[in-house]
This record gives C-alpha cells, structure tokens and sequence, in this order.
C-alpha cells in the first residue's frame, strides 16, 4: 500500500511506525514543515524543550532508562550546532538516539543561507552514523536505517538531517521500507574457540577479576554476569557506566575501578593476574597511566565493537561479541568442563583490601553538611529502585561512591565525555521513560546552572523529577585539583552561591517547582522524606554543603594506579607485593 503525502507527514508517519512515543525539540524554520504532522499524531507526543542541549540530553536519558532509542529534534544552523554537545555525550557512552535536524533547503546548501550550518559534516566524528535528505521518497527507508543502526550493535547516536524542500514536497509513503546497509553487519556471535581459550585462562588463574563495563547492561547480561561469577567466584568490579550491572551489596563486589575508585578496586585490578574485561574500554580514567596498569595480568577483551579490542591494551584473548551471548558461551564451557581455578590465597587479600580500606569521609565540627552524608541518606530513604542521575564533577563521584545500586542501569551519568549540565535534562527524559518509578538528579550548582531552565518543561509537562543539588558554591571538582595541585590558587572556581546568587529555592518557585533548603546534617532526612512525599511537581533541594569536602581516594591523572591516595599524603600499604 502506497500513499501520497508530504515528505513531514512521511516522516512523522515512519517515526510513528518505528514506534517513537516521545520526541524532544525547538522548532525553528527548517523543521517547522515536520511540527504541522506533528501536531497531530496521537502516537508520538513532542516535548517542547528550552534549549536544544537539553532535548538531547532528555534523549539520552529517556535511552538509558528504557533500553529504547531518544528522539531529539531541532532545527537548522543554531538549533542543531546546540545539539552538538549532547550528540558527542551519547556518542562516548555509545547511547542510542536519533537526533533528527531541519537543513535549509537543498539549492541553498553550501550558499552560507540564513541559519545554515554543515551538522552531518560538524557531526560526522560524533555520530555512529549521519545522513543528509534531499529527497523526499528516503525519508520512511532512511528513518528505519537510522533507529536500526542506533540501537544494534554498539549503540550511539545517529542524526538525520533533512532539508526544507523534501519535508514540504509531496511523495508516496509505503511501510516497511527496505534497508539498505550492506556494509553493516555487527559481529554478536562469539568465536567459540575464543571462548574456549578465556575459560582455559580462567581456570589456570589465581588472582582473576571481572572487570565489567557499560556493554553488559546494554546487552542486559546482568543476570548472566550473577551467574557467571557466583559459578567462578571471581570478584567484579563495576566502572562508572555499570554502576548497578552488579550489585554493590554482593560480598564480590569490590567497588569501582579508576580516579576515584575504591582501593579494592583499583588493587584488584593491579594484583591481578587474568583481567576479564567485559564491555569496557580501558579507558584512561580507568587504567591510569597505561603503561603501568595492571602489569601481571593478561587480559581477555570481549566488546561488540571490534574496534575497542587492543585499542589501549592488548588483549591476549580477544573476543567480538554481544556480552551477553559471550557470558552464556562461557558459562556453558566452564560448566561443562567442570573445571574450577583455586582462587583462595586472592580471597584473602582481596577481604584484607576491603576491610582495611572501606570508603570513608570526613565531617566537619562546625556543624556543616558533608556531602557524602547527603548520599548515604538519599540512598537509604530513596532505596535502590530509584533513578539515580548525576551531573559532573565531585557531586558525581559521590553519587557513585556513596549510594548502593543494587539494579542495573539506575545510576544514569555521563561518563565519557563528562558534561556539566547532563543531569536536569537527561532526569526528566529518564523520568518519562519511567513515570512510575522515582527519579533523582543529583546535580552540582555549577552544572545545575547550565541547563536548570528544562525545570520549566517539567513543571508544564508533569514530570515529577526530584533535584538534590550537593551546593558547595564552587566548581568543587576544580577548586579540588587547585587544592592539591595548584597551591590553593582559586582561580575562577568560587561561583559565590553562597551569597544565594541565585537563590536556588526562590528559582525553583520560579519555575514552577517546590523548592527546600537543607543545611545542617539533622535536617537531612526530613528533608528527603519531605521531598519523597511530593510527586505532583517537580522539588528542588539546595543541600549547602561544606566547601571543602575532597573526593578520596584519587589516582592524580596521568599517575599510576600504584600511587592511588586515601586521602591527601596518604596511600594504601599493599601486602603481598612478592612479584
Ligand atoms: C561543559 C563542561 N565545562 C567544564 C567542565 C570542567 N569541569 C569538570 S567538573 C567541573 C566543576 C563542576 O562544578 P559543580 O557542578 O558545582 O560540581 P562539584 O564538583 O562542585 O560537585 C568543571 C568546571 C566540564 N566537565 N563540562
Ligand atoms: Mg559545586
């Protein structure tokens, strides 16, 4: 069956076919020809953000919740150059959206027209894949390669540019369209004989660890990874993007890996001798300096993208594959061989790790906040089925340090590009992918003033969102590396908050939100119940904490894992050091 209709209408049918609910955006110019079908579509709602980085981020975050692509929206020139930053964020944390963008009309391409810019050419090194549309007969096809592509494979986001001229011309719409992507083909069967080497070094391993990444979510291979290590016995560790893959409460669990990972981390993976990295991309937060990472230990890699594979280490056993089918695989080999590698002598050391170096913080005699106070409280009255989404610097770190995630995917951040300003946008996406669920940001008041203004949206759309904003009046992850590194020289950190510029509470009122105050570590917890007991509008809560609260331990970038400090001049005494 074959229709005639504009290429808009064309477009807005096929995203109504790929079952878009909701698409975050700005009209302008190029797209308006796209918001007059969509006006009118019963299926896809439209959330009329106020500023286009916050429509990409809301994407991200609806993704991330529901394991469904994020459609943004924008127009031509201004309008997609704001999409930029959230595009490259989804891009590093491999997120699948669709960034869909108004071009001017294509004569006019290439004649700097009013409100031009070249997105897919300013894109093409942030996006899986981009496409220009001239033609109004590739929308419907092209709309299906671009949601097929986002969300096989390694996910990411992939933006489709159309110009005017094709939205407003009439053409035949027919669904389903062929696909037609003969050069992509993502590998997600394992090479069994890889599989069959990775189970032989396990098994003759001492001291091996799981090292589990943002990629066994994403394959929603929790409950196999469960199974394989309680089957092993080996430890996990959980980095910043797989917070919540295992759970923290687990006894093998040891934390997080990286700058500021746990001690038991960060020694498990330097003592170790077999690295089983799964979905992850010994990134340099991880590995610190590379050439002194986990200098014992042969690593099997398995990631979906080839590409990852021996990128910053060598992997002895590469395996390219969907995590979840390469944990099945092995599961099934250890299983049947029925061989068991004798991991005692790493348990002990491992307990001793742990025991002797827990997270620990610092409070303060005069009676201010600790920010890591505010963490555990939130974390034990909102519980572990709540959205936990944080913005970036020590806020952050905190949130992942100090709340327990016992279910995949509840700790939503950004953690590859690390953008201030991800955590108010990428909530309210979150939170209307999971209405019935509780959803906090825990933002800084650095990051909170760069995209506070979505508040508006959720206040008009009924997002119920919940903000915790960790107020310490500075750039506090900055102020902290100008504390240990640059001789408390502030230079351009302090943003003076605590001279209630702005008053948090009063901007919150402002935008139609509930806003409250906490300052004192007594006040803590009727303040969050009180926050929990509003589900109608969204609350803001400025929680002004101590200015000076460090986020420990930390690997100073560039520095070896080896040299991890518990807090300032302090390091960890490792035992068993006979190799
Ligand atoms: C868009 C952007 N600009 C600058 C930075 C560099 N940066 C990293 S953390 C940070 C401070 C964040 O301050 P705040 O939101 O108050 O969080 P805090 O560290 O105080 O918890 C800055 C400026 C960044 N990550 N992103
Ligand atoms: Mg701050």
């Amino acid at each position: 069956m074959t229709e005639r209709m504009t290429g808009a209408q064309a477009l807005v049918r096929a995203l109504e076919h790929v079952g878009v609910d909701t698409v975050f955006g700005i009209p302008g110019g190029a797209i308006l020809p796209a918001y007059d079908p969509l006006y009118d579509s019963t299926k896809v709602r439209h959330v009329l953000v106020r500023h286009e980085q916050g429509a990409g981020h809301a994407a991200e975050g609806y993704a991330q919740a529901t394991g469904r692509v994020g459609v943004c929206m924008a127009t031509s020139g201004p309008g997609a150059t704001n999409l930029v930053t959230p595009i490259a964020d989804a891009y590093m944390d491999s997120v699948p959206i669709v960034a869909i963008t108004g071009q001017v009309a294509s004569k006019a391409i290439g004649t700097d027209a009013f409100q031009e810019a070249d997105i897919s050419g300013i894109t093409m090194p942030i996006t899986k894949h981009n496409f220009l549309i001239t033609d109004p007969l590739d929308i419907p096809r092209t709309i299906m390669e671009a949601f097929h592509i986002a969300s096989t494979g390694r996910p990411g986001p992939v933006l489709v540019d159309i110009s005017k001229d094709a939205l407003q011309a009439d053409t035949t719409f027919s669904w389903p369209p062929i696909m037609q992507l003969p050069g992509y083909r993502p590998v997600t069967r394992p090479h069994s004989k890889q599989i069959r080497e990775a189970a032989k070094l396990i098994a003759e391993a001492r001291r091996p660890i799981l090292y589990v990444g943002g990629g066994v979510h994403k394959a929603g291979a929790s409950a196999e990874l469960l199974q394989l290590a309680e089957l092993t016995h080996i430890p996990v560790v959980t980095t910043l993007m797989a917070r919540g893959t295992f759970p923290d409460s687990h006894p093998q669990h040891m934390g997080m890996p990286g700058m500021h990972g746990s001690v038991s981390a960060v020694g498990a993976l330097q003592k170790s001798d077999l690295i089983i990295g799964l979905g992850v991309r010994f990134d340099d937060r991880v590995t610190g300096d590379l050439s002194s990472f986990a200098p014992y230990a042969k690593i099997v890699h398995a990631d979906i993208d080839p590409a990852e594979i021996s990128k910053n280490r060598h992997a002895d056993v590469p395996i390219v594959g969907d995590c979840k089918e390469v944990i099945t695989d092995l599961l099934n080999v250890i299983q049947t061989s029925g061989q068991q590698g004798d991991y005692a002598d790493w348990w002990t050391a491992l307990n001793s790790y742990k025991q002797t170096y827990p997270l620990g913080y610092e409070t303060f005699e005069d009676g201010t906040l600790a920010p890591q106070y505010v963490m555990e409280r939130l974390s034990a009255i909102a519980g572990p089925d709540t959205y936990y989404v944080a913005g970036v610097g020590q806020h952050q770190m905190w949130a992942s340090q100090f709340i327990g995630y016992e279910n995949p995917g509840t700790f939503i951040n950004s953690g590859g590009l690390g953008t201030m300003g991800f955590a108010v946008p990428a909530a309210m996406g979150a939170k209307m992918g999971r209405p019935d669920s509780t959803v906090w940001a825990i933002d800084g008041d650095g990051c909170f003033q760069m995209t506070n203004q979505e508040l508006a949206t959720c206040a008009l759309e009924g997002v119920p969102v919940k903000i915790a904003i960790i107020n310490n009046g500075n750039l506090g992850m900055v102020r902290q590396w100008q504390t240990l590194f640059y001789d408390q020289r502030y230079s351009n950190t302090d943003l003076q908050t605590t001279r209630r510029i702005p008053d948090f509470v009063k901007l919150a009122e402002a935008y139609g939100c509930v806003g409250l105050r906490c300052e004192r570590p007594e006040d803590v917890d009727a303040v969050i119940k009180k926050a929990m007991e509003i589900n109608d509008v969204p609350v803001v809560v400025d929680f002004v904490v101590h200015q000076d609260a460090m986020v420990w331990p930390m690997v100073a970038a560039g520095t070896s894992n080896d040299d991890i400090k518990i807090a300032r001049d302090m390091a960890p005494k490792w035992e068993n050091e006979d190799e």
